[in-house]
């Protein structure tokens, strides 16, 4: 992209700090309003002083970027031009938005991956999350099919049960990756296109919303464009408020997974030794997930043997993909379709099987427990 001068998404006056002083954590969902309504003289003026004053520091944005994005706003959601331009004026780039994008977790060994997300504090703080939302989880189970297990260790992974609901206002980081963020930019700006559609639709002051620095909002840390397919509000009061209501985060996380294909009761993954090398045309899923696309028969034809005595009870046609984590040795496991189905939560190898291996922790604990 190339790097113009400064231009709105980024920069205002120190003496414009009026957001920092209004932005709850978490979230407070304002009463539906327009922005129009909250276009007052001293935000104008803040946004007059964002466009003049051209912050040589900051890094560029392509005013036509900003322009496009806009227009685009108006003429496909009626959108005020004004009201949209003023507000992308008081966000701001974040440099360390962009750097943490740069340094995944994901991007992790898995042994060092595993450290972070299976540890004794989270499986403890699961097992706790469980005994507190119980009837919900069993209602969300009932009614999509998911074990509670699952949808507990997501919310473990993603927030530490609510804990870290992230440190970005939404704006910030959606404006950021979406103007100035090239590699990604254009998925991002569509995220923050679902993100002002969102908070439209559900009476969300846009600049409130706290998030990871890759736009993902409340304990289940779902994208906006997410957020607004799959959220649900499962505790009945009318709104899909995934910050405040663990109902709304079980439900939401559950209704994902459903919607991804998720089947019920099914086995997700187990782990393997090889009695022989694998075939050399034998597709192995490493940090990028792979769809099962061969059998259990195939893979235990190609010398695979489970470790556990519950695979041998599982249909000799299952899909199946096999998985290596990099540890100091290779570790096999062979992933089922729910395994699969996880990974469009993350689209990570490491993710999904922290979730499994943390929700399998879970549930030995709470099986293991007088409650
Ligand atoms: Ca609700």
């Amino acid at each position: 992209m190339a790097r113009g001068r400064a231009t709105t998404s980024r920069l205002r006056s120190h003496a414009c700090r009026l957001r920092d002083a209004r932005r709850p954590h978490p979230v407070r969902l304002a009463a539906p309003s327009t922005w129009r309504q909250r276009v007052t003289p001293r935000l104008v003026l803040c946004a007059f002083l964002a466009f003049a004053s051209g912050l040589a520091a900051a890094p560029a944005i392509a005013p036509a970027d900003v322009d496009a994005f806009v227009r685009e706003m108006t003429e496909r959601h009626g959108f005020d031009a004004d009201a949209l331009r003023t507000l992308l004026a008081q966000a701001e780039y974040r440099q360390g938005i962009i750097d943490a994008m740069n340094r995944p977790y994901e991007g992790l060994p898995w042994y060092r991956y595993q450290s972070l997300f299976v540890t004794p504090e989270r499986i403890e703080g699961g097992s706790e999350y469980w005994r507190e939302n119980q009837d919900t989880l069993a209602r969300a189970h009932a009614l999509h099919g998911v074990d509670p297990s699952i949808i507990v260790a997501i919310i473990g992974v993603e927030t530490n049960y609510g804990r870290n609901l992230g440190q970005h206002a939404v704006i910030d980081a959606l404006t950021t990756l979406g103007f100035a963020y090239p590699r990604r930019a254009r998925f991002f700006r569509g995220e923050l296109e679902s993100f002002l559609l969102l908070a439209r639709e559900e009476g969300m002051d846009p600049l409130e919303p706290v998030g990871s620095y890759a736009g993902a909002m409340g304990k289940p840390q779902f994208i906006p464009s997410s957020y607004r397919a799959y959220a649900i509000d499962f505790d009945g009061d009318g709104r899909r408020d995934l910050w405040n209501s663990d109902a709304d985060a079980i439900g939401s996380v559950a209704n994902y997974l459903a919607r991804h294909g998720w089947q019920p009761g099914a086995a997700i993954a187990f782990p393997v030794d090889l009695s022989a090398a694998p075939p050399p045309d034998l597709a192995i899923a490493e940090k990028a997930p792979l769809e099962p696309n061969t059998t259990l028969a195939a893979l235990t034809a190609a010398g695979l043997v489970a470790r556990e005595a519950a695979a041998a009870q599982l249909d000799p046609t299952t899909a199946a993909i096999l998985i290596r984590l990099e540890e100091p040795d290779a570790a096999y496991w062979i992933g089922l379709r729910n395994f699969y189905v996880i990974t469009r939560y993350n689209h990570s190898t490491l993710y999904a099987m922290a979730v499994y291996q943390l929700s399998q922790a879970i549930r030995a604990r709470v099986d293991g427990s007088a409650w």
